[in-house]
């Protein structure tokens, strides 16, 4: 794991964090989860990291799915727990985070792979990016949230038919399903997830803690409670304090 620095604005840094099993294909086994769970306990509590990137080490895969050399003997029990620790340390941890999260998909990205970029709140991906949700030709299905949070993302339509039919697409197709932001040359990609980084320089991290958990509840019955009692306690935050302050004085809030 590296950190990366910058000084625009404020001197927020992004962490970036690059999973290194190039000759797996970056494939995540409990050991990967585990420390990158380790990481992002870690970066959470740093107060000057205003987002995360996620990328994969090498040109070749940003994440080639859970690895299928390690669940290929798991029993029922044991698959139950694998996907609900899978979930707490890593995928939902991601998806709740307290600061926005980029995936940077330098290649492939399928299976677990896709799913941990469709944890992350961003996705920006190389126009040599393959992604797909491949589980269902392993005989299995998306266990790490991919049928829920895909179908959120696209709709049960196009969610149906990219889980159903196990197919690979590329970046270009993704971007035009809704499912990656923004599509970049493979040189460029993690500049330009820096230079989205950047953007949140902008925002108070109480309000992006409080988007990010309000977004997630949009789709839960009580997802309007949730907006309004996030909304509410900015009131006492000092990025309210700063930012209206600095509307009125004409200046830039200066976030801490
Ligand atoms: N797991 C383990 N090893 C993997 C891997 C994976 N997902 N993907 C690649 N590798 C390994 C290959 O086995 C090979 O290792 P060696 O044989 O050299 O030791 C090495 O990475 C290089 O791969 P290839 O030689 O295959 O490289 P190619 O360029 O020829 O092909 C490929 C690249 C990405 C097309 C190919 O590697 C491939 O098809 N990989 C598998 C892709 C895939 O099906 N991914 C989805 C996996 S299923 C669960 C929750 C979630 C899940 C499962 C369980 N529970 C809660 C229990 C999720 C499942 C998935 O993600």
């Amino acid at each position: 794991m590296k950190t990366i620095n910058y000084t625009e604005n404020n001197n927020f840094k992004a962490g970036v964090i690059t999973i290194n099993r190039p000759s797996q294909l970056n494939a995540l086994n409990s050991v990967v989860i585990d420390e990158l769970n380790t990481l992002l306990k870690s970066l959470e509590k740093s107060s000057d990291i205003r987002s995360i990137i996620i990328t994969g080490s090498g040109n070749k895969a940003f994440v080639a799915g859970a690895d299928i050399k390690e669940f290929q003997k798991h029993n029922i029990q044991q698959a139950k727990a694998l996907s609900q620790q899978g979930k707490e340390k890593l995928f939902n941890k991601i998806t709740n985070f307290s600061m926005p999260v980029i995936s940077a998909i330098n290649g492939y990205a399928l299976g677990g792979g896709l799913e941990l970029a469709l944890a992350s709140h961003i996705r920006i991906a190389s126009f040599s990016a393959k992604m797909g949700l491949p589980e269902c030709s392993l005989g299995l299905i998306p266990g790490y949230s991919g049928t829920q949070k895909l179908t959120r993302i696209i709709g049960s339509n196009r969610a149906m038919e990219m889980i159903l039919t196990a197919k690979v697409i590329s970046a270009e197709e993704a971007l035009n399903m809704g499912i990656v932001n923004k599509v970049v040359d493979q040189e460029n990609l993690l500049d330009a997830c820096l230079d989205f980084s950047k953007l949140f320089n902008r925002t108070s991290r109480e309000s992006l803690r409080a988007a990010i958990k309000s977004i997630n509840s949009s789709h839960l019955p009580h997802g309007e409670d949730i907006e309004t009692e996030e909304f509410s306690k900015l009131f006492e935050t000092d990025g309210f304090k700063e930012g209206v302050a600095a509307f009125l004085e004409k200046r830039k809030p200066i976030f801490q």
